[in-house]
């Protein structure tokens, strides 16, 4: 029987999971994972970023700040229609979930009915929504909310003691505050991290359980693995262990045996191999799409293939099981047939 969901995790409790010898740690992670998840199924959004660059904020790690040289160019919101015609093309390429992210601070009080509008526009499609648009005040998060927005990410990033090191126009308690004003509006909290920006392990447990420690588990938790982008701080850190970012996932699926645990950023520089091992260690969320905000995303046509060559079918939308799924599945069996024939 799946044990009870605990938020009372402490720092050496998770460490000592970290600590487990590989397969040891990978077999309970992935006994976790079939307890609780369909262990063949991943769940798959499409992100678009809606309102790029220009961002006041200084986060190391991101292309969107304006304060570094990455060659993003700063735009505008995007309007209803152009958001639709990609929500199209994403649900007819299988997406069932629909992410927008802005690259601001946090909305404007004029923003808010601009974005509630797109959300509208995207729900009816019958896709998930989401949205990120940086911190949220309560009223913010009602409006949203009312409009049809199913998920808001908001991301802790770090460990508490870490942060301060990568960021320094906001505070950990400011995130905090947000993903309350997102809970408490009856939203669905998406809320991960990124690793690999020269955390120790002890920092990477320390995000894990602070997520874990939160009122409720967010029922999404993307993991990035830092994508280096040229001109930012981080660009050019020493590469994390493609291992550790697999105990990393494992982790979070122990600590969050109910929550989807996102294989977020990163998927284009790791191996098939490396994606394979993410999945039995208890992934089973994925961005699927040819770009992220501003990055490189895999191609569909490998993503179609890795899920036939291992077996995975998309999560399907209970109410709109009949449509989601169109394209993801049936032409990479033909595309594996063809290459294993
Ligand atoms: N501006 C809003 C905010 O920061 O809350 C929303 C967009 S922001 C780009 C969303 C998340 O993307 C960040 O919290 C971070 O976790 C992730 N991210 C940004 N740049 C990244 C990178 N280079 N590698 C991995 N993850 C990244
Ligand atoms: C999340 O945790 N990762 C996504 C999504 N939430 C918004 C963003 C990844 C961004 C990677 C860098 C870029 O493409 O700009
Ligand atoms: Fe701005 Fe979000 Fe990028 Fe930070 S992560 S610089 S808040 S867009």
């Amino acid at each position: 029987m799946p044990a009870a969901l605990r938020h009372d995790w402490n720092r050496d409790e998770v460490i000592a999971l970290f600590d487990l010898p590989f397969n040891d740690l990978l077999a309970r992670a992935h006994a976790v994972h079939a307890a609780h998840h369909d262990p063949n199924a991943v769940q798959v959004s499409t992100l678009l970023s809606i309102k790029t660059g220009g961002c006041p904020e200084d986060c190391a790690y991101c292309p969107q700040a304006q304060r570094y040289q990455t060659g993003v160019e700063a735009q505008k919101l995007m309007s209803v229609d152009d958001v639709l015609e990609r929500a199209r093309a994403a649900k007819a390429a299988g997406a069932s979930r629909f992410c927008m992210g802005a690259a601001w601070r946090e909305p404007k009080d004029r923003d808010i009915p601009k974005v509630a509008a797109i959300v509208r526009a995207v729900k009816g499609l019958g896709l998930e929504t989401c949205a990120t648009l940086g911190m949220l005040k309560a009223e913010h998060a009602q409006s949203l909310k009312d409009a049809g927005l199913d998920y808001y990410n908001h991301n802790l990033d770090s460990a508490p003691e870490f942060y301060g090191e990568i960021i320094h126009t906001r505070e950990y308690q400011d995130r905090l505050d947000t993903l309350d004003h997102v809970r408490e509006s009856g939203l669905k909290t998406c809320c991960g991290g990124i690793v690999g920006m020269g955390e120790s392990r002890s920092q990477r447990a320390g995000l894990l359980q602070t997520l874990a420690c939160l009122p409720e588990h967010p029922q999404s938790v993307p993991i990035n693995m830092l994508v280096q982008v040229e001109g930012t701080p981080l660009a050019g850190i020493e590469k994390l262990d493609p291992f550790e970012f697999v105990r990393t996932l494992a982790v979070a699926r122990l600590l969050m045996p109910e929550s989807m645990v996102r294989l977020s950023a990163g998927r284009e520089q790791m191996s098939d191999e490396l994606q394979a091992l993410c999945f039995f260690a208890g992934a089973n969320s994925i961005f699927y799409g040819e770009k992220l905000l501003t990055t490189v995303n895999p191609d569909t046509a490998r993503d179609r293939e890795l899920f036939a060559r291992l077996d995975l079918t998309p999560l399907q939308l209970e109410e709109t099981s009949q449509t989601v799924h169109a394209d993801i599945v049936e032409p990479a069996r033909e595309t594996s047939a063809a290459s294993t024939a």
